[in-house]
């Protein structure tokens, strides 16, 4: 079985989840009657050991339910928020594998063509094509139809590509986890912080949201009506105040109120490189009198709908800070969902959370198994 088939086997039937949960609740009732039973005949024995055991027992079926409804959840963000890429990038792919008897040089092209459209990158699509090309070869293939799954299967590998891709969000065990935002104009920064503070809340985490994007007028109440919005704390300044200065209070409150994780809102932008350079240095310079290293996490964020303009800020950005990951905003509002694979290629950063909405459900971890089924779960 290919990748694909694998992956669409583990997701499918997600709308039978919500009956895969009752079932699997049914029968945890079941053993939990039953275990009651037993229990209450090993408390004549000895009722120690049976409480911890009891402890031992119950915790892991109610996370199973939790962790199986949280998967339906996302598979189905996945699927919804991918609806426009997998349209415009799947119905390509179709008709072309539709059109064609044959696999033959011109099939070649116009797949090169539709990758490319879809943002993947010239130099991926490239290797991309050259690696079916051989493997066609070497198998003997010949069929459109059966290129299908092979075309996903190499996209899922250049992704994967012998690699452990970590989405994990790099946590401070002593005191608070600092994160950083940046990223040019309109990308998202803001909402992604709103977005984020409200997933990690309901992970139950202390959240500070710090507005340290003192450049445009205004930028520090969009920030704080999102702390409002989603119930967290929050410490900003209005616009021209230095914004080391805001990140060194916001801390200070963090050590003092207890927070678990700072996420500081920068201006990012890009205009002059020099300036946002010192301008971060300084920033990580005041984190790191708190946190030895600086901030925990850079993540910056790009817009997926500006396609390769987003890899291009990608590529500027590594130069100036220690970039850790990316957050991919928009992704509900392209066609070209090929751009998570030119990040990993061109770019070489983990893209850790993505987009799919402006609501504070729309941002999820990035999981290369799921994206690839919500782009391609109709295609075969
Ligand atoms: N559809 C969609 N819209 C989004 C997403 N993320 C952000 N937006 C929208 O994009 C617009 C800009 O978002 P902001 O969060 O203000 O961007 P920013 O990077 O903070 O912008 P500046 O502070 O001006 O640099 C807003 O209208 C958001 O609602 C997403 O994942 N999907
Ligand atoms: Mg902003």
């Amino acid at each position: 079985m290919g990748l694909f088939s694998k992956i669409k086997e583990m997701f499918k039937g997600q709308d039978k989840q919500e009956e895969v949960v009752n079932e699997v609740k049914e029968e945890i009732d079941l053993e939990n009657e039953e275990a009651d039973l037993e229990e209450s005949k090993k408390i004549e024995k000895d009722e120690r050991r049976n409480d911890e055991s009891l402890d031992l027992k119950e915790e892991p079926k109610k996370e199973k339910i939790d962790k199986k409804k949280e998967v339906e959840k996302d598979v189905k963000r996945y699927e919804k928020g991918l609806t426009k890429s997998r349209e415009g990038f799947v119905s390509k792919l179709v008709s072309l594998t539709n059109r064609y008897s044959k696999v033959n040089e011109e099939f070649f092209d116009e797949l090169e063509e539709i990758l490319i459209m879809a943002d993947i990158g010239v130099n991926t699509v490239m290797n991309f094509i050259d690696r079916l090309k051989d493997r066609v070869r070497k198998e003997g293939l010949t069929d459109p139809s059966v290129l299908k799954e092979i075309i996903v299967d190499e996209l899922f590998i250049i992704y994967v590509n012998d690699e452990v891709l970590s989405s994990k969000i790099n946590y401070n065990e002593n005191g608070p986890t600092v994160i950083l935002f940046v990223g040019v104009n309109g990308v998202g920064k803001t909402t992604t912080i709103g977005k984020l503070a409200y997933k990690l809340k309901n992970e139950g985490k202390k959240i500070l949201l710090v507005g340290a994007d003192t450049f445009r007028a205004g930028a520090y109440l969009q920030l704080k009506e999102w702390s409002e919005k989603i119930d967290v704390g929050f410490y900003g300044k209005e616009e021209g105040s230095d914004p080391a200065s805001v990140v060194y209070d916001g801390l200070v409150k963090a050590k003092d109120e207890d927070y678990d994780v700072v996420l500081v809102d920068t201006a990012g932008r890009l205009q002059n490189k020099v300036n946002l350079m010192r301008e971060l240095e300084k920033i990580n310079k005041v984190i790191d009198g708190f946190i030895e290293g600086g901030a925990n996490e850079t993540l910056l964020i790009l817009d997926a709908t500006t396609g390769q303009n987003g890899i291009s800020q990608a590529k500027a950005f590594k130069e100036i800070t220690n970039i850790t990951g990316i957050v991919l905003t928009k992704l509900d509002g392209t066609a070209k969902g090929g751009i998570v694979l030119a990040i990993k290629e061109e770019v070489g950063l983990p893209v850790k959370y993505i987009g799919l909405g402006e609501a504070k459900e729309d941002l999820t971890v990035f999981d290369i198994e799921k994206y690839i089924y919500g782009l391609f779960k109709d295609m075969m």
